[in-house]
């Protein structure tokens, strides 16, 4: 058995799906895009050409999302959507929510980075755009500790990059207490903090290079 992870060190997905791999307690090999980020030798095998993309034994998918689910069907254990179809269906609520509105809102931040001192308008309302995001992901985090769900491996992820991004633009940390009180929780699982522990330098040794 063989997985395969098409990932670069500092991309905010495939930090996610490292959680959910390590989570699950698997071996996997990760390799840059062949031909490099956005190559067309890459777009051959996923055609947006995005990342992360794994290949398990022959079968290559694509979309972050689609990988977790897949990943928790083929290896149910521990099980990482668990419990009845109505919990489930809140799960990937907050998943996707996540996925299609505060991570987006969190990367237009990222043309900012090289720039911040030209555009303050314009960063001030992305930043901006960006917590209102994160007011609305609020209510729907969960607000007792649980087992590690494909929910909680893209929102630490995200809030690294809101943590430095604030210090890099000289914002507040805008972090409410209740996604602190979340974030904590999903910290204290191993893959979660074994994953941040690794990535949080990468991604400042690579913001203080810009
Ligand atoms: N919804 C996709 C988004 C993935 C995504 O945006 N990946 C970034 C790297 S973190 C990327 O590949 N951006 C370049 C592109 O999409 O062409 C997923 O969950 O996999």
């Amino acid at each position: 058995m063989m997985l395969t992870l098409y990932a670069i060190p500092i991309s905010l997905y495939c930090a996610k799906l490292r959680i959910v791999l390590r989570h699950k307690h698997l071996d996997w090999e990760e390799v840059p895009p062949p031909g490099g980020y956005g190559s067309d030798e890459y777009k051959a095998l996923v055609p947006a050409g995005s990342l992360p993309a794994l290949d398990h034994d022959g079968l290559l998918i694509s979309d972050s999302e689609a990988i977790a689910e897949y990943l928790d069907e083929a290896f149910p254990d521990p099980p990482m959507l668990p419990g009845t179809a109505q919990d489930r269906a809140k799960l990937r609520e907050l998943s996707r929510f996540h996925d299609t509105r505060l991570e987006p809102s969190v990367r237009a931040l990222f043309s900012h980075i090289a720039k911040s001192k030209h555009e303050p308008e314009i960063l001030e309302s992305n930043w901006h755009s960006m917590l209102v995001r994160m007011g609305q992901i609020t209510p729907l985090l969960p607000g007792e500790t649980r087992p590690l769900t494909l929910a909680d491996c893209g929102i630490p992820i995200t809030m690294t990059w809101v943590d430095v991004l604030a210090d890099h633009f000289g914002f507040a940390d805008p972090a409410t207490p209740e996604l602190t009180e979340y974030l904590d929780g999903v910290s204290s699982h191993d893959a979660v903090a074994l994953e941040l522990a690794d990535y949080t330098p990468k991604l400042k040794t690579w913001l203080d290079q810009q």
